[in-house]
């Protein structure tokens, strides 16, 4: 919380910490209200500090601070000082042993940073700066240590006490209470500590190391959701498995938790052997999770058991590095998925965020690049930049290297490393020294924000059989960046002849063709690539399988496109040429919408949808994913001005000419594509369920009474949560009984799984009917509704304003409105939510004035709430001024 100005931190001013911590022991006594906290810890002061006579400063924040003991001695008042943020103490010896003991009130913490309770239990969340709102300590995050936890609880209550490492010894108290004691042998920043403890259900299972060494796993759930660990527990093992295979990856202590917990403020958290999860990636059965909820538990399990070596081991030498461990994860996660599933839909799903979100903050006044270079409070920096783009880094450093230099350079990285907390530059020097390769001019991609725009001209030459890509680059301005220098991008390209053969690739300068696709390394801001002995004009794949996280122009006919969309020899490419196809046409009928003319779906574009109907052969999640027109989000990207209105009537008159002119089509592959049997998580099983509801979706736009029946018979007969959802997804548009019956009756069938309550919520809240706005505001008021939920304030609140478009532009500026009077609720109970759901309101820039004034209007509102977060006051002071 701010009175003055919040001060900025900058990645130039790191230095080494004074002191270190050579290890450090904790006991909690817990208490809902007031739990002791006492920490000893031995400081050395650091050798490679600048002062050798600094003054020791603690972070801490909302402590009660009870004693401090140096060297088991106790303090005077006048010899330490405490303020709002730390605890200093000036002329400390150079080693010495210091003991604090703090209160605190886990109840009262709403922030869902540092210690609190969730639905009867006690855990904790670290990152970034959560452990200073437990102990006085030096939090940051190149203060590796080992600890040891001690933690006293009622037995009856709190039957289970966990933290990070080993169980080293239990035992029974008085007054019907025990003890334990944990012991983590490794090293590690406090952002890693970890505490749980409550009446929890468990599995348990093992899993034995590439060395034979056996792991116990156990998941931790609420007591009465133990059936719905088992897919987690096997999902974890297949992440464990797959580290060893994929990257030689061995995982290091004895002991290996996961515990979901209803009260989180993002996906998970990879805490030292004790990781813990929002109980959405946790928690699943087929008639509660739908296959893409099953994909992202896989996922999100991975993604915090492969920290275990991305970020812990190898961890963070301060917080601008946050991509070092985060990018890095999220590519191995990425991988990890493509690689159980299917790479090309995962490669799809990955871009399309990219496109929309990411390309969306490249363009907004938070943007900043992958590694940032300041900030005003960190926890906003935990981003689609720094986990998507900086996993499309890493993936472009894949590219560079090729698959196998890469292993080697990431084997490298790993044992150079192990048990430091590093930089990103670091990370490059790795990829650097074991391919020798020169990779400063790759190093921008994590100076530079914005997204680089490659201009591509094609020009064929009969006479001597040539082929010349010209290819331009550049990246817009960016906050602070009024200029940039042109980046390595890897564009991966393949030319085919007119009859969908992929021709041999040769250079001028080359006696021999290459392999198809090739890596063009494009370095300069103009570059030019000519091929040789192509007997007639190509045409170009460019950009394959998205080699760059770049926009890219090339003024393809609608003619090339449709053929690349069923020739090209990879599939991602066949999906893309598709996606501009449609993005070409609905850019059209937006300006015809604008001029007023009738909006007229082209013939081409039509059959070329008939063809990906009628072909049997064709993968059906690809399928699937082709039938999907470009979402609104991806549309603004295109856009310098958005209209709102515009982009969402011409998306739906797409949507309803289609279905119109192919209803028997849909209706077929519909009927054609039902299973019965056992519920699978199968790639066939899923491709049929998204291709089925993806079809159900077009027939609604048809306005039949016979559809909206077949919607209800879905949402009855289905035996899992896919089907139900997809029933109610189809329906959720149009006013019609048959949407009131089937959203009264699941409430009524799953009002107590929170999970599901959460879907029920966000479904109403993305409707785009008129009166969604008045919905969501009488859903504000529904008993359960609970602001102190980041599930539910993301469910309903978050939906709304960032996946309902029409409906929170609304031209009244009431959507503007009703988000920013939750944001200034939030401002003090959740900061860290507040400053997410604001997001969809910061880049007012690229819409119409009215629009701009009623979204600056609001902003201007936050500005002046007393007590203004950290979080909110750099997101809207950067959205209002820059
Ligand atoms: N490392 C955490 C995110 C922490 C967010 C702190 N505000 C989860 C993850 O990426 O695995
Ligand atoms: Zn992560």
């Amino acid at each position: 919380m701010t009175s003055s100005k919040p001060k900025t931190t900058y990645l130039k001013d790191y230095a080494v910490p004074d002191f270190l911590v050579e290890k450090v022991s904790m006991h909690f006594d817990l208490n809902e209200t007031a739990t002791k906290v006492t920490t000893l810890m031995n400081l050395k002061r650091n050798p490679k500090a600048k002062n050798p006579k600094a003054t020791l400063r603690l972070n801490g924040e909302e402590l009660e601070l009870q004693r401090v003991l140096l060297n088991s001695k106790p303090l005077a008042a006048t010899e330490y000082e405490v303020d709002a943020q730390s605890l200093s103490i000036a002329q400390v010896p150079d080693q010495f042993s210091l003991e604090t003991e703090v209160k605190i009130n886990p109840q009262a913490n709403t922030k869902l940073s540092g210690l609190y309770k969730t639905s009867g239990n006690y855990c904790t969340q670290c990152e970034s700066e959560g452990f200073r709102r437990i102990t006085y300590f030096l939090d940051r995050p190149d203060i590796l240590t080992k600890f040891t936890t001690t933690i006293s609880a009622d037995k009856n209550l709190y039957p289970i006490l966990l933290s990070n490492g080993n169980l080293v010894a239990e035992k029974q108290l008085a007054n019907n209470r025990h003890w334990v004691k944990w012991e983590d042998p490794s090293l590690k920043p406090c952002a890693l500590f970890a505490l749980v403890a409550g009446d929890l259900g468990y599995i348990q299972d093992t899993f034995t190391t590439m060395n034979g060494r056996p792991v116990d796993l156990f998941v931790y759930v609420e007591k009465d959701k133990t059936p719905q660990a088992d897919y987690a527990m096997q999902a974890l093992k297949r992440a464990m498995l797959w580290d060893e295979k994929t990257f030689g990856r061995e995982y290091d202590l004895n002991r290996y938790m996961l515990v979901a917990v209803s009260d989180f403020n993002f996906g998970a958290m990879e805490n030292k052997g004790l990781n813990i999860f929002n109980d959405k990636y946790i928690l699943a059965k087929p008639d509660i999770a739908t296959d893409a909820d099953y994909i992202a538990i896989e996922s999100v399990i991975g993604h915090e058991y492969f920290h275990n070596w991305s970020g812990n081991r190898v961890a963070c030498r301060d917080w601008f590095q946050i991509s070092l461990k985060e990018g890095l994860t999220m590519f191995r996660d990425q991988s990890f998925t493509a690689d159980l599933h299917s790479k090309t839909v995962k490669r799809i799903q990955d871009v399309r965020t990219i496109r929309s979100a990411q390309f969306a903050q490249d363009a907004s006044p938070m943007a900043h690049p992958v590694r940032p270079d300041s900030y005003i409070e960190v926890s906003n920096f935990y981003t689609v930049t720094v986990y998507h783009k900086g996993a499309e880094l890493i993936r472009m450093l894949q590219t560079i290297l090729g698959q196998e230099q890469f292993r080697n350079a990431m084997d490298l990285y790993f044992s150079r490393h192990d048990g430091q907390a590093v930089t990103t530059d670091d990370f490059i020097q790795a990829m650097e020294d074991n391919a020798n390769l020169d990779l400063s001019q790759f190093r921008y991609w994590y100076q530079q924000a914005g997204t680089p725009v490659v201009d591509i001209e094609a020009n064929y030459d009969a006479d001597k059989k040539h082929y010349t890509l010209r290819i331009k680059q550049s990246c817009p301005p960016t906050p602070q960046q009024p200029s940039k220098q042109p980046f390595h991008i890897p564009l991966a390209v393949a030319l085919f002849d007119q009859h969908g053969n992929e021709l041999p690739l040769q250079l001028t300068d080359e006696t021999k063709p290459s392999d198809s696709p090739r890596i063009l390394n494009i370095k300069t801001t103009e570059a030019n690539f000519t091929f040789t002995n192509l007997p007639s004009a190509p045409i170009p794949s460019l950009l394959r399988n998205f080699s760059a996280p770049v926009k890219l122009h090339y003024a393809y006919s609608e003619a090339d496109l449709i053929f690349l969309m069923t020739h090209d020899s990879d599939a991602f490419s066949r999906w893309n040429a598709g996606q501009e196809l449609a993005a070409n046409i609905m850019l059209r009928l937006i300006n015809a919408y604008d001029k007023k003319k009738t909006l007229t779906v082209p013939e081409n574009f039509i059959a070329a949808y008939r063809k990906l109907l009628t072909n049997t052969k064709l993968n059906k999640q690809l399928a699937a994913e082709m039938l999907c027109l470009p979402t609104e989000a991806s549309l603004y990207e295109l856009l310098d001005e958005v209209d709102v209105v515009a982009v969402h009537e011409v998306r739906q008159q797409v949507q309803q000419q289609l279905a119109r002119a192919l209803s028997a089509d849909f209706l077929l592959v519909y009927q054609n594509n039902h299973i019965s049997g056992e519920y699978k998580i199968t790639a066939e099983a899923m491709g049929k369920r998204s291709l089925k509801n993806i079809c159900l979706a077009y027939l609604m736009q048809t306005n039949d009474a016979q559809i909206r029946q077949m919607c209800l018979l879905q949402f009855n007969d289905a035996d899992n949560m896919t089907d139900i959802m997809g029933a109610l997804t189809a329906l959720n548009d149009s006013k019609c009984a048959e949407r009131e019956q089937t959203l009264a009756a699941f409430y009524q069938r799953f009002g107590q799984e929170s999970l599901l309550v959460d879907k029920w919520f966000a479904l109403q809240a993305r409707s785009t009917l008129d009166d969604t706005l008045a919905t969501v505001k009488s859903l504000l008021k529904h008993k359960d509704f609970n602001i102190k939920n980041p599930n539910r304030v993301r469910s309903l609140l978050g939906t709304f304003c960032s996946a309902n478009h029409i409906r929170f532009h609304d031209i009244t500026g009431a959507g503007y409105k009703l988000l920013t009077d939750y944001i200034l609720k939030l401002n003090t109970i959740n900061p860290q939510v507040a400053a997410r759901i604001i997001e969809p309101m910061i880049s007012w820039r690229k819409f119409d004035a009215q629009r701009q004034k009623l979204m600056t209007a609001q902003l201007k509102r936050i500005t002046k709430a007393p007590k203004l977060s950290k979080e909110l006051y750099e997101i809207v002071q950067k959205s209002l001024n820059q």
